[in-house]
């Protein structure tokens, strides 16, 4: 700060490994593309018919007519509907803050309205999310509840990482990170001696220092080789018959199953070499290699964004099953080490409070990513983990602090689905595809413009997030929004319970200063803790391995199972009769993988990655996420022979295509992937050539336009964008501006003409 007055930011004291992406945020505070003033869409306002969402002019407004409107709008939709017609899943991550969480703030104002139709599930790890408790009875393993990086490092001898360990992931956390903690931690397991493999498409997924082997598998078939290696286990009578009968259910069907007694088929490296295209010799070296050491089996968030995705957690928990280390500080399986920060870090000693969200009295939800499908077929019926859901009428569409035009897949159907609704109130700070995808628009402001407490689990800080600045134009924070329009429907009293801001942040923090005492960690009053910056907490538990306490005493620490054990094989999941997720794992090919048919057509398979330079969409405006577009458009790797087979040189514009949608980017030329698979990371802002046009060329490389809007399988319904075929060719032409940070246009419109409403 200099005369009160900030000048720039820097990275905390404490962090050994700070992320870049945050440093230069403050530069583009006052991008064009920020929303300073509420707008109404102009087809909207005058109720015009025909008209498309997301290609329309916005009248700017005053806050009064934007919340009467809103209030006017959710009193109709509730009077002749009733609650079950709003939609407010409103999932996205918006930004770190215990009290300004959009998504807790939305949550708590609708069901202070009577509620809501909710989503369930995240696009993150839906489908580990739902079969792992099957499997395994409980979700941790999943975001909490790893092995420490402290008890991996010097016991595990070999890590077998499906996916990579991508530290570019770890850079972020929900709700924030303290201590980057990740590449430390990965590094002294290769000090400690252990070696590794990087089973991935992409050979950067695993950091170069690791000195790790890659094995560049066809995307989306790790499941064959994961059957592969655990057909010499069984064939050599190498698997840990002890472990099974002890501790597991089903390992006599998955048996019959793997040697072909039931189907005919043996799952031998042979077979797994054929879809995999890892030489079948390598498939039994590695089975041999992990019998014979330590073995940690990691695998990412990724593989199970895909179709099928419910599989390699499941087949990655057998085979690991089968090795017997599960329990042991450097056996067993974990998922995520490279997906997010604090994965693998000692678990704090209290769990964080956040506001509370109240009841929905609304029963109907949607699993997350069936968004496109609920819009589409209203009173249709979707199979979700052994129930039958019926999709509601939605009639109110009210998101705040998310951008379902980055995260959804297949845009264009999003598009056609999000025409539907009679209404879409958006509260945002910037003008993204989402924000430009409303009715009504509602300006919110930033972190920076705000205090907030900012902490997250798998984290031992809890940090004072000061405001720095004013909120520019008519910004308001989302609780100010939320809070006036709860005056305006008469629940104000219960939406905000007389609490400003500073009574909230004092409220919540004395929830953590008593947890802290409680385990006898007094933290300082809140005043000295908003003035010191933050505080800190020490970890009370031992570090354990992940199941430790059940491989100790399976009975006295039975799982959350049927079985109270480790279920390779279901009852529960085979009842539910899912062809597409039998009761044991299997391998299924996906529609779009590069042994299907329709690789003739599209014959490259497509990874859609986190970026490394900004969060999802967020901050895509900002210089250093700009940094890494040649000519403003998103890069696109691709093989080198890939691209000479098509006449594509280091940094033409290429339009990548197939049957759901085109985009322009930047070809990037690497021989870190596997020939045949192109990378594009998320979160380009959607950018379509012609907004009337819903289907049309989007021109600054938004890989969503191309990836299916499809359920992982019957269980979980996950997203599944990471089962994608396209086709490149070079772009002829003149090619078009990127145009995805301006503004919409903005028009003001007559008295009289507003009336038409
Ligand atoms: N193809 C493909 N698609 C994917 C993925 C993939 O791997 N491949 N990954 C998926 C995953 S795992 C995820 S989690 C999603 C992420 O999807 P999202 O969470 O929707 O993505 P973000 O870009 O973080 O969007 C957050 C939005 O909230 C806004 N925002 C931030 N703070 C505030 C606030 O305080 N108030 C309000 N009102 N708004 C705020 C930001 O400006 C931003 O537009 O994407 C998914 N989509
Ligand atoms: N910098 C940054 N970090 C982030 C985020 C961000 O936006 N920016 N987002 C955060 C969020 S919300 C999430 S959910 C996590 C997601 O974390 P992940 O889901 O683990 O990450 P991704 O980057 O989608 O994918 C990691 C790698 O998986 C590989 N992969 C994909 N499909 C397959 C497959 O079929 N087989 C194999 N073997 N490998 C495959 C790809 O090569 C890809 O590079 O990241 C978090 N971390
Ligand atoms: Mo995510």
């Amino acid at each position: 700060m200099r005369d009160g007055r900030p000048t720039g930011l820097i990275p905390f004291e404490r962090d050994p490994a700070p992320s870049p992406i945050g440093l230069d945020l403050m530069a583009d505070r006052l991008s064009p593309a920020r929303i300073t003033r509420p707008h109404i869409s102009r087809a909207y306002l005058q109720k015009r018919q025909g008209s498309i969402r997301g290609a329309e002019p916005f009248v700017p407004v005053d806050w009064d007519t934007a919340l009467d409107l809103v209030a006017e709008e959710i009193t109709a939709v509730r009077a002749e509907f009733g609650n079950g017609a709003i939609f407010g899943g409103s999932y996205g991550w918006s930004s770190a803050g215990r009290f300004h969480h959009a998504q807790s703030q939305v949550h708590r104002f609708l069901n202070c309205a009577g509620g809501y139709v909710r989503s369930v599930q995240n696009y993150s790890f839906a489908a580990g999310d739902v079969v792992v408790p099957h499997v395994v009875g409980t979700t941790r393993g999943l975001v909490t509840g790893h092995t420490p990086w402290t008890l991996l490092a010097g016991s595990t001898e070999l890590m077998v990482m499906f996916g990579g360990i991508p530290l570019r992931n770890t850079q972020v956390n929900a709700g924030g990170v303290g201590r980057h903690a990740a590449p430390e931690g990965l590094l002294e397991c290769r000090r400690a001696g252990a070696s590794f493999v990087n089973i991935s498409p992409i050979r950067d997924d695993a950091a170069e220092e690791l000195g790790a082997e890659w094995l560049a598998l066809r995307p989306n078939t790790d499941v064959a080789l994961m059957l592969g290696i655990a057909e010499v286990l069984i064939a050599e009578g190498r698997y840990d018959s002890d472990f099974l009968d002890r501790y597991t259910v089903g390992f006599e069907r998955f048996k019959a199953y793997v040697t072909g007694a039931e189907d005919g088929v043996r799952k031998d490296p042979e077979w797994a070499a054929a879809i995999t295209q890892i030489p079948a010799a390598r498939i039994r070296a590695l089975a041999l290699e992990m019998s014979q050491k330590r073995t940690f089996i990691a695998m990412n968030w990724a593989l199970q964004r895909a179709q099928y995705g419910e599989q390699p957690y499941w087949m990655a928990i057998t085979l690991a099953a089968m090795l017997g280390g599960i329990g042991q500080p450097g056996g067993g399986f974990g998922f995520g080490y490279g997906s997010a920060g604090g994965i693998g870090n000692v678990p704090g000693p209290i769990k964080w409070p956040s506001l509370p969200q109240g009841t929905n009295p609304v029963r109907a939800f949607i699993p997350v990513a069936r968004i496109a499908d609920m819009l589409l077929n209203p009173g249709g019926t979707v199979e979700y983990d052994g129930q039958a859901l019926t999709y509601p009428d939605i009639r109110l569409i009210y998101w705040a602090g998310g951008n379902p035009f980055h995260h959804h897949q297949d845009l264009n159907r999003l598009r056609r689905a999000w025409q539907r609704p009679r209404t879409v109130v958006v509260q945002e700070s910037w003008w993204t595809a989402t924000a430009r995808h409303a009715d009504i628009v509602l300006p919110a402001t930033t972190f920076f413009e705000r205090n907030d407490l900012a902490c997250s689990s798998r984290d031992n800080f809890v940090s004072a997030s000061h405001k720095l600045f004013d909120a520019p134009g008519e910004a308001l924070d989302d609780y100010e929004i939320l809070g006036r329009l709860s005056a305006r429907l008469g629940f104000e009293d219960a939406f905000t319970e007389g609490r400003s801001e500073g009574d909230w942040l004092r409220w919540l923090y004395r929830i953590i200063e008593e947890g802290a005492a409680a385990i006898g960690q007094p933290l300082p009053p809140f005043d000295e803790f908003w003035a010191s910056g933050y505080a800190e907490l020490t970890p009370t538990v031992a570090s354990e391995a992940y199941l430790e306490r059940f491989r100790t005493d399976p009975v006295a620490n039975r799982l959350g199972t049927p079985s109270g054990l480790i279920e390779i094989g279901s009852e529960a999941v085979r009842s539910f009769g899912y062809d597409d997720c039998p009761g044991r794992p299997n391998w299924r090919p996906p529609l779009e993988w590069l042994g299907a048919p329709l690789a003739a057509q599209y014959p490259l398979h497509l990874m859609s990655n986190q970026p490394a330079r900004r969060l999802h969409s967020q901050w895509d405006h900002a210089r250093y996420s700009r940094e890494s577009k040649p000519g403003g458009r998103e890069p696109v790797r691709m093989h080198p022979d890939d691209a000479a087979a098509r006449g594509i040189a280091q940094g033409d514009v290429v339009r990548v295509f197939n049957g759901r949608g085109s985009l322009l980017a930047s070809a990037d030329l690497s021989d870190a992937l596997r020939p045949q698979v192109v990378q594009m990371a998320t979160g380009a802002w959607f950018d379509p050539s012609d907004p009337q046009e819903i289907g049309g060329l989007e021109r600054h490389g938004n890989p969503n336009v191309l990836t299916p809007d499809i359920g992982t399988s019957r269980l979980a319904q996950g997203p599944s964008p990471n089962s994608c075929l396209v086709q490149i060719e070079k772009f002829v032409g003149p090619v078009p501006p990127v145009r995805a940070f301006e503004p919409p246009q903005v028009v003001s419109i007559s008295e009289r003409e507003g009336r038409a409403r």
